[in-house]
C-alpha cells in the first residue's frame, strides 16, 4: 500500500482543547499512511516544537511525517520530506536543500501545473481543490471528478487529492485512480480521529 493512501494534513485551530500530537496518534491508530504538519500562524521556533513532538508521536509507526512549505523545519528535525505549493520555495531548491532521499510533494492547481510537474522529480503531486472546501481559502477552481481522473492519467507521478473528501465521497475519490485521499477537516475536526480514519481507508 502506498504512503498516500490515506493522508492526514494537520490543522490546529480544528483541534480545540486536544493536542494535534494526539489527534495524529489517534489518526495513525485508525489507519491513517502518512502526516503532514501545516503550521500558518505559528512562530518559527513553535512550528520546530510541534514537528518535534510530531516526530516522536510517529517513530516507530512507520508513517512518513511531511513538513509543508519549510524546508528548513524538515532539516532541522529529521522529517521525513516536505510539501510544496505553487507558491512556496522552487522544487529544484529545496531537493537541493533536502537531497534525493527525502519526499518532496508538489500541489498542482490546473493542468499546466500538471504537466509542468511531470518536468520534475517529484514523490507526487497532490491534486488542488479536488473539491470545493472551507478549509483553505485561497483554493483554485475545484478538479472534480473528472478534473482529477485526467490528472491522474496526464501524470507520470503519484496522485493524492484534497480538498472536500468525507468518508461519503472518498471511494469516489479513489475511483478517479488517485494513489491516496489527503483531508484535513474530515480527521482533524472530527470528535473520535481514530474512527473518522478507518471509515477514510481504502
Ligand atoms: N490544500 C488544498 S485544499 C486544502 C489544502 C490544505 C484543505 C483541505 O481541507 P478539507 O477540510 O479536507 O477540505
Ligand atoms: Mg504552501
Amino acid at each position: 500500500m502506498s504512503y498516500l493512501s490515506l493522508y492526514l494534513v494537520t490543522d490546529r485551530t480544528m483541534a480545540g482543547l486536544r493536542s494535534v500530537a494526539d489527534i495524529v496518534s489517534e489518526a495513525v491508530r485508525g489507519g491513517c499512511t502518512m502526516v503532514q504538519l501545516r503550521e500558518k500562524e505559528l512562530s518559527t521556533r513553535e512550528f520546530l516544537a510541534e514537528a518535534q513532538k510530531l516526530k516522536e508521536v510517529l517513530s516507530g509507526t512507520g508513517v512518513p511525517l511531511i513538513i509543508n512549505d519549510r524546508v528548513d523545519i524538515a532539516l532541522a528535525v529529521g522529517a521525513d520530506g516536505v510539501h510544496l505549493g505553487q507558491r512556496d520555495m522552487p522544487y529544484e531548491e529545496a531537493r537541493r536543500l533536502l537531497g534525493r532521499d527525502k519526499i518532496i510533494g508538489l500541489s498542482v492547481e490546473n493542468m499546466t501545473d500538471v504537466e509542468q510537474a511531470n518536468l520534475l522529480d517529484v514523490d507526487y503531486i497532490g491534486i488542488s481543490p479536488m473539491f470545493a472546501t472551507s478549509t483553505k481559502h485561497d483554493t483554485a477552481q475545484p478538479f472534480g471528478i473528472e478534473g482529477a481522473r485526467k490528472a491522474v492519467h496526464h501524470s507520470v507521478h503519484p496522485c493524492v487529492a484534497i480538498g472536500g473528501i468525507t468518508s461519503e465521497n472518498a471511494h469516489l475519490v479513489r475511483e478517479t485512480g488517485v494513489q491516496g485521499v489527503a483531508v484535513v477537516s474530515a480527521i482533524m475536526a472530527s470528535p473520535d480521529p481514530c474512527a473518522a480514519a478507518r471509515q477514510l481507508r481504502m
